[in-house]
């Protein structure tokens, strides 16, 4: 298995439920590689000192909510060069029409208008070099990347096509609750890191902040505890959480919960919110008082990371026909 999360800001209680939490599983159960995006990230643009400190404090994150570097693989994409050489490689097997149909450009070029630059419009053919530089059969994402792991695999497909059996062929792993964490402001869009809003919950929030903003969380007037996304989708959001958050079903959840009152759902989301965030703020600190010893550990993580990496390198590079391999 292997994913990737972007070291573009402060992570959200939407990155840990749909990413971070789940990635705790898989790293007991399948060989897993997982890193940094940092060459991702500079897609729109970062402050030298905010993007170098995003992208220790997303290595810090991945450890404090329980991925163990002696486990798994951990690592930052630019540490492994062959990251970028693949994507570039890649490039010339993806189609200008395959990349102006993606959701996450089309939104991220409407949110940046006056930075609308290549990378941003490639970004998929890097993706899947991150991704098929390792072969795994499963890459666990959120909902919104569904669409880049499709594009992935018709990248593999017709490389395989053209120059016989190189490349795994994965699929995507949606988590089956958690995959789309909703704003608490707004239930149709996705609480995004990206979006400073009271909307988002961000895992750096302290206690006073996380439950204010569960307070403030849009609901309806229909006062009644039910599972409804259709209907009552500020609700759904937040049975969703509380039923990632204490490993139940939002259905079981408002069963527990049901009655005229939205104000003990609030409470218990806040309580399960804070129960598992703040043990995870405390490693999380610990971890970033000691740069030394984070880039130790991604040291190791992209010394081990190279040799798969490199190793597939080397056999595209080899049926393509570049010399020097
Ligand atoms: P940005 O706001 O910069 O687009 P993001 O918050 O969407 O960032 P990503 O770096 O794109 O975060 O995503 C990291 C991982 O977290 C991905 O697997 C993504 O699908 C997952 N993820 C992000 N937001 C949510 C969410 N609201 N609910 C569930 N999973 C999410
Ligand atoms: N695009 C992803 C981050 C990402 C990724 C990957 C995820 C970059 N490379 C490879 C899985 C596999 C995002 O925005 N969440």
């Amino acid at each position: 298995m292997l994913s990737g999360i972007q070291a573009s800001g402060q992570p959200s209680l939407g990155n840990l439920l749909g990413a971070l939490i789940p990635f705790n599983q898989y790293q007991n159960t399948h060989n897993f590689y997982v890193f940094m995006a940092d060459h991702h990230a500079i897609t729109v643009r970062q402050d030298p000192k905010t993007f170098r400190e995003n992208t220790y404090a997303l290595a810090a994150w991945y450890i404090a909510s329980g991925l163990n570097p002696d486990v798994c693989t951990l690592f930052a994409q630019s540490h492994v060069p062959a990251h970028t050489e693949l994507g570039w490689i890649l490039n010339s097997f993806t189609q200008m029409g395959e990349l102006e149909r993606m959701t996450q450009f089309k939104d991220k070029s409407q949110q940046h208008k006056q930075n609308i630059n290549a990378g941003l419009f490639t970004y998929p053919a890097l993706q899947a070099a991150d991704i098929l530089l390792y072969h795994p059969h499963e890459v666990p994402v959120g909902e919104d990347q569904r669409q880049h792991i499709e594009l992935t695999r018709d990248i593999a497909t017709r490389f395989n096509g053209i120059y016989g059996d190189t490349f795994t062929v994965p699929k995507a792993v949606i988590p089956k609750v958690a995959a789309r964490v909703k704003d608490l402001q707004d239930p149709t869009k996705k609480m995004s890191k990206s979006n400073d809003s009271i909307g988002t919950i961000f895992l750096l929030d302290n206690a006073k902040t996380i439950e204010k903003k569960l307070k403030k969380a849009v609901t309806d007037t229909k006062e009644n505890v039910i599972y409804d996304p259709q209907n009552q989708a500020g609700l759904a959001n937040l049975l969703e959480i509380y039923a990632t958050l204490t490993n139940t079903t939002p259905q079981q959840a408002a069963e527990d919960m049901a009655g005229p009152q939205y104000g003990p759902v609030k409470k218990a989301v806040i309580d399960a919110a804070l129960t598992t965030i703040i043990p995870i703020q405390e490693k999380y600190q610990t971890l970033m008082a000691d740069k030394a010893e984070l880039d130790n550990i991604l040291a190791k993580g992209a010394a081990k990371a190279s040799l798969k990496a490199n190793q597939t390198l080397l056999n595209v590079k080899q049926k393509m026909g570049y010399t020097g391999v």
